[in-house]
């Protein structure tokens, strides 16, 4: 597959030399073919302008596949990151990249608009099998790996610990892809509401902790204020056979909560971004779009039993702390979760959702 992803990028760039080489081909022959009278000075004149024309054209080149296949040549660079740490891992051979690979997210942090899906096709298994006897043929990067890369590759690695169902379609947008709760947490989380109960996720994202309770035997209200989000959540909700399970409300959680009633209301508020742990100490006013302390008072007026899903570096007192704005105060546990040995986040238990 790479071979023909390189395949493909040099005809790309064989188009471009071609075309180049078309252009010296006619400066050569313009000035063979110069009448006699012609100046020395005027076919001069004729080439330097045919040369900046030229430069001019390749300058656009460059820029075409800058931008137009920026994702493919990440890909491209990101590779051979996957298939070093892949060998690092024992692997004796290199795994072919399947020919549905896609390319992985797009940068954080760009001003790139959010897309509801940045995939279109599913990837085959088979095709992610070793193939023993096959040489790697993985080029090596042409430059340094930028952090950008670097998230997005380190994101698209997690795909399966975030959705197990991945391959079969699930959609993401960059957000859901540095947010959404990897499936082994979102399934212990919703293992604490009761089956069958009514449960408000404040923030459903792309749908990951929705699509565990809607799996637990919850009925589910998902509030996400993006459209695009739930458009992807849906889908995903559907993937999972889930989506007769989920009521999905398009809106801003703080608005709609004094009119919800439920059991057990889920909150996962963005962070702050993947940025979140730069700082020793997350203080739960760094929570957006609202505060800790606002976001949990919101959530009371829903239901008693409430559970939160937060940054590593939290600062536990303040946690703890938010079980005492009830009085009696709410039964409180915290949890670290973990996959595959990795400390993904810090999970709070209050009420009935506490052992
Ligand atoms: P991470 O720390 O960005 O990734 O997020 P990772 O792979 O643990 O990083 P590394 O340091 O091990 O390389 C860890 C998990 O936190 C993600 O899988 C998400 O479930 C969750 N998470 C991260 N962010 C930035 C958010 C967020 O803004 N909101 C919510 N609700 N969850 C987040
Ligand atoms: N738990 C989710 C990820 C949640 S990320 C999952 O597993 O997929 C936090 C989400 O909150 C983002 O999708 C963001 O769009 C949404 N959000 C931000 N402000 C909101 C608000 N005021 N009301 C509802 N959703 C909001």
């Amino acid at each position: 597959m790479i071979a023909q992803q390189l395949l493909a990028i040099n005809k790309i760039h064989s188009r471009v030399l071609l075309s180049s080489s078309w252009f010296y081909f006619q400066i050569l022959t313009t000035g063979e073919d110069q009448p006699a009278n012609t100046s020395l000075s005027s076919v001069m004149a004729k080439r330097s302008a045919t040369a900046v024309f030229i430069a001019r054209r390749r300058a656009k080149a460059v820029t075409h596949l800058r931008n137009v296949t920026h994702r493919f040549l990440r890909l491209l660079a990101a590779s051979p990151k996957i298939a070093r740490r892949r060998q690092r891992q024992r692997h004796r051979s290199l795994i072919a990249v399947p020919a549905s690979f896609r390319p992985p997210p797009p940068p954080l942090g760009t001003s790139e608009k959010p897309r509801c899906a940045i995939q279109s096709r599913t990837p085959s298994p088979t095709h992610e099998a070793e193939t023993p006897h096959q040489k790697p043929k993985l080029p090596e990067p042409a430059h340094e790996e930028s952090p950008a890369d670097a998230a997005a590759g380190k994101y698209w690695a997690h795909r399966h610990s975030l959705f197990s169902l991945y391959d079969r379609g699930v959609r993401m947008d960059a957000e859901g892809w540095y947010s959404a709760t990897p499936e082994p947490i979102a399934a212990a989380q919703a293992a604490r509401a009761a089956p069958a109960g009514l449960v408000v996720d404040a923030f459903a994202g792309v749908g990951g902790n929705s699509i565990q309770f809607a799996a637990r035997g919850c009925y589910v209200i998902a509030v996400e204020i993006d459209p695009c989000k739930v458009e992807l959540a849906r889908h995903n909700a559907r993937i999972y056979g889930v989506e007769d399970m989920i009521e999905f409300v398009v809106g801003d959680f703080f608005r709609l909560a004094p009119s919800l009633k439920a059991d057990l209301v889920f909150l996962s508020p963005p962070w702050g971004g993947p940025s979140y742990n730069q700082t020793p100490i997350y203080t739960l006013d760094m929570l957006k779009p609202k505060d800790g302390y606002t976001l949990f008072q919101a959530a009371q007026k829903i239901a008693r039993d409430i559970i939160m899903f937060l940054p590593r570096n939290v600062d536990m007192v303040q946690v703890e702390e938010l079980s005492w704005l009830c009085s009696p105060p709410l039964d409180f546990e915290s949890e670290e979760n973990y996959v595959r040995h990795r400390f993904k986040g810090i999970t709070a238990y209050f009420g009935n959702a506490a052992r």
